[in-house]
């Protein structure tokens, strides 16, 4: 798994050439946007309880059928199993964003994650849906004007919006 600097490290070294002038120019952007992506990641992470579990009542209040008997979520069990699920993808979702690469969230958790749902006969256009609660929640949070210093965050919101829509994509 890699961050965007590694990244561009091994894609230069695989041709044997210099880091290219568009290649610094890219991660000089990362750099100065820097202290926006770790708030951003931050934001997410201390709130990430509230955004799996507001992110699930909405979900089931949707799809009430997952909590009816004989529902996916249905049983203590499984509604741990559900929650738990949701909390592990907005957890890599967060180390993505603080990577600036999506290649840790799809290697260690998107990779084989519509199989294993449908092996235990989970829904994962369902799981699809939960992610894109979790994302409005989160790009929500993000962008509160409130007890920050206001600035442009849209290219780092579209693709924190990314990591969640791959996210999604990968189960639905
Ligand atoms: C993926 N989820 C479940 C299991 C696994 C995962 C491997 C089986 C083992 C277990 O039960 O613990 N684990 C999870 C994950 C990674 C991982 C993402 C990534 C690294 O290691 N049920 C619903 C909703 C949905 C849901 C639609 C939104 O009704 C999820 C939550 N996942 C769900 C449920 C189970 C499960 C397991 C209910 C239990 C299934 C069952 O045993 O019937």
């Amino acid at each position: 798994t890699l961050d965007v600097f590694s990244k561009v490290v091994s894609q230069a070294d695989a041709r044997g050439e210099f880091l290219s002038t568009e290649q610094l120019d890219a991660l000089t952007a990362v750099v100065k946007e820097g202290n926006k992506r770790l708030d951003t990641v931050n934001r997410i992470t201390s709130n990430a309880s509230a955004i799996v579990t507001n992110a699930a009542r909405a979900l089931f209040e949707e799809q009430p059928q997952l909590i009816a008997p004989g529902g996916n979520a249905y049983t203590n069990r499984r509604m741990a199993a559900c929650l738990r699920d949701m909390e592990i993808i907005l957890r890599y979702v967060t180390y993505a964003a603080i990577a600036g690469d999506a290649s840790v969230l799809d290697d260690r958790c998107l990779n084989g994650l519509r199989e294993t749902y449908q092996a235990l006969g989970t829904p994962g256009a369902s799981v699809a849906v939960g992610v894109g609660k979790m994302k409005e929640a989160a790009i929500n949070i993000v962008n509160d004007p409130n007890g920050i210093t206001k600035g442009d965050c849209s290219s780092l919101v579209a693709e924190l919006a990314g990591y969640f829509d791959r996210a999604a994509a990968a189960v639905a």
